[in-house]
C-alpha cells in the first residue's frame, strides 16, 4: 500500500502543516483519531465542503479514526474566516433541521462500522451548556488579544467590521480542538486553507492547558481552483449542493462532465479514490485523444456515484445520452423536467392550436411561413416526436403531466414550454 502523506502529497492536498515531521512520525507509530468540523449554515452541504471531508476519508482508508463535527454551537455564532462581512444569525429552529441534513449527507460518505469508524459530534454537547464566567475564566485566559489580532480572519476585517461575537468564534472552535484532545484523543485537525487561524487557536489552548509531551498537529488543504481563474463549485444555476433535491443527479454529473481539460487531473486527485496509476493513465488520453473525454466522464461517474449511488449515476447517464442522441422518448417526464432545467422557457395557454400557431406563439419559429417550412421539412418535435403534418393540432396528449411540453427546432434548438 503507497504511504498515506505521499499519496496526499502527489494529490495536491497537502497545503499548510503545522510540524510535518512530526505528523509524519506519528503516523508512522500509530493509528490515530483526526477530525474536521462543518457549520450547519445550510441544510445542504456543497461540493467545496467535501474535499476535507474525503481526505479524512483517505485517512480512515490507512486505518485512522475520523471524527465528523457538526457545529451546532459554531453555527449558532457564524466562522468569520474568509468573509469580508459580519454574518446574519440563524434561528435555533432552522439550525437544527440543517444539522439533521448535514449529518445525513456524512452519513453517505463514510464508514461508520468497522473497528475504525467515523463518529459523529455535535460541538452543542459541550458547548452547549458552558456558562460565560467558564469560557472567560479557564480559555478567555489562555489566549492574548495580540494573538487573535494576528489572525487572517480577524485582522482582514477590522477595518470593515467585526463583532465581539465573529471576533470569539475562534476560540469556540479552539475549545472544540482540546475538548476532542481529551475526550477522543484526537491528534489532528484537518480543514480548508480558510481554517489555519482556527486550527492553530486549537493547538494553542491544547499547548497551554497540557504538558510539554501533548502534541497535536493541524493541516489544511488548499482550495480548489480553476484553471480559467473562475470560482471553481459553482454552476449557472448557483452551487452545486449534495442534496439531490437541491441540485439534481443529472446536472450534479454535467458539472463534471464539463471539467476543463486543464482542470481534470487534478480533480481526479483530488476528488476520486482512484490510484496513481489509473490517474496517470487518463492523464495520457487528455493528452492524446482529448475529444474522448475519458478522464472527464470518469470523473464524472466516479463523484455521481459517491455522492448520489448506482441508480442516480445510470440515470444522469440516460438523461446525457439522450439528450446528445436527440432521443427524448428515452426520458420519462420527471428525467425530461430535470435534463430541460436550464434551457429557455416559455409559458403557454391549455388551449388547442394548429402546430403552426403554436410554434410562433413560443417564439420557436420567428413567423408563420418559417414556422410551415420547419414543420414541413421535418425540423420540429414535441417530446421527442417529429411533427411534419402543418394540419396537427396540438392539445392534451402533447402535454407531458398535463404541464409541460419538451419542443425542439434543428438539432439543438430547445425549449421548455410550461402550461398555465
Ligand atoms: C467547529 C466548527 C470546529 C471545527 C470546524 C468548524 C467549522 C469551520 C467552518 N468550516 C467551513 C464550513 O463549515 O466554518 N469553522 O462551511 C468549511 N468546512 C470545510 C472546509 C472549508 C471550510 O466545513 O474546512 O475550508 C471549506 O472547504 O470553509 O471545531
Amino acid at each position: 500500500m503507497v504511504n498515506l502523506l505521499d499519496d496526499l502529497a502527489w494529490r495536491g492536498l497537502l497545503y499548510q502543516q503545522t510540524d510535518a515531521e512530526g505528523m509524519e512520525q506519528l503516523l508512522n507509530k500509530e493509528k490515530i483519531s483526526l477530525y474536521c468540523g462543518v457549520d450547519p449554515t445550510a441544510d445542504s452541504m456543497h461540493i467545496g465542503h467535501i474535499v476535507p471531508l474525503l481526505t479524512l476519508r483517505r485517512f480512515q482508508m490507512h486505518g485512522h479514526k475520523p471524527i465528523l463535527l457538526v457545529g451546532g454551537a459554531t453555527g449558532m455564532i457564524g466562522d468569520p474566516s474568509g468573509r469580508s462581512e459580519e454574518r446574519q444569525l440563524q434561528t435555533t429552529e432552522q439550525i437544527d433541521l440543517n444539522v439533521q441534513g448535514i449529518k445525513k449527507q456524512m452519513e453517505q460518505i463514510f464508514d461508520f462500522q468497522s473497528e475504525n469508524g467515523a463518529q459523529m459530534v455535535n460541538n452543542r454537547d459541550w458547548i452547549g451548556s458552558m456558562n460565560v464566567i467558564e469560557f472567560l475564566r479557564d480559555f478567555g485566559k489562555l489566549i492574548n488579544i495580540n494573538y487573535m489580532l494576528g489572525k487572517d480572519s480577524i485582522a482582514s476585517r477590522l477595518d470593515t467590521g467585526l463583532s465581539f461575537t465573529e471576533f470569539a468564534y475562534t476560540l469556540i472552535q479552539g475549545i472544540d480542538f482540546n475538548h476532542l484532545y481529551d475526550h477522543f484523543g484526537c491528534r489532528v485537525q484537518v480543514g480548508g486553507s480558510d481554517q489555519w487561524g482556527n486550527i492553530t487557536t486549537g493547538l494553542e489552548v491544547i499547548r497551554k492547558t497540557h504538558d510539554d509531551n501533548t502534541k497535536a498537529y493541524g493541516i489544511t488543504i488548499p482550495l480548489v481552483t480553476k484553471a480559467d481563474g473562475t470560482k471553481f463549485g459553482k454552476s449557472a444555476s448557483g452551487s452545486i449542493w449534495l442534496d439531490a433535491k437541491k441540485t439534481s443527479p443529472y446536472e450534479f454529473y454535467q458539472f463534471w462532465i464539463n471539467t476543463a481539460d486543464s482542470d481534470v487531473v487534478k480533480y481526479l486527485k483530488i476528488f476520486t479514490f482512484l490510484e496513481r496509476a489509473e490517474i496517470e493513465a487518463l492523464e495520457v488520453t487528455v493528452e492524446n485523444e482529448p475529444h474522448l473525454r475519458k478522464a472527464q466522464i470518469t470523473l464524472a461517474e466516479e463523484m455521481t456515484r459517491l455522492i448520489h449511488g448506482q441508480d442516480a449515476l445510470d440515470q444522469a447517464i440516460r438523461i446525457s445520452q439522450a439528450l446528445f442522441s436527440g432521443d427524448l422518448k428515452a426520458l420519462t417526464a420527471e428525467e425530461m423536467k430535470d435534463a430541460f432545467k436550464d434551457v429557455p422557457s416559455v409559458e403557454m395557454s391549455k388551449e388547442d392550436k394548429t402546430i403552426v400557431d403554436f410554434i410562433v406563439e413560443a417564439a420557436v419559429s420567428p413567423s408563420k411561413r418559417q414556422a410551415r417550412e420547419d414543420v414541413t421539412n421535418g425540423a420540429i418535435s414535441i417530446n421527442g416526436e417529429k411533427i411534419t403534418d402543418v394540419a396537427y393540432v396540438v392539445g392534451g396528449a402533447d402535454r407531458l403531466e398535463d404541464e409541460f411540453m419538451i419542443m425542439r427546432r434543428g438539432k439543438k434548438n430547445y425549449k421548455m414550454i410550461k402550461f398555465v
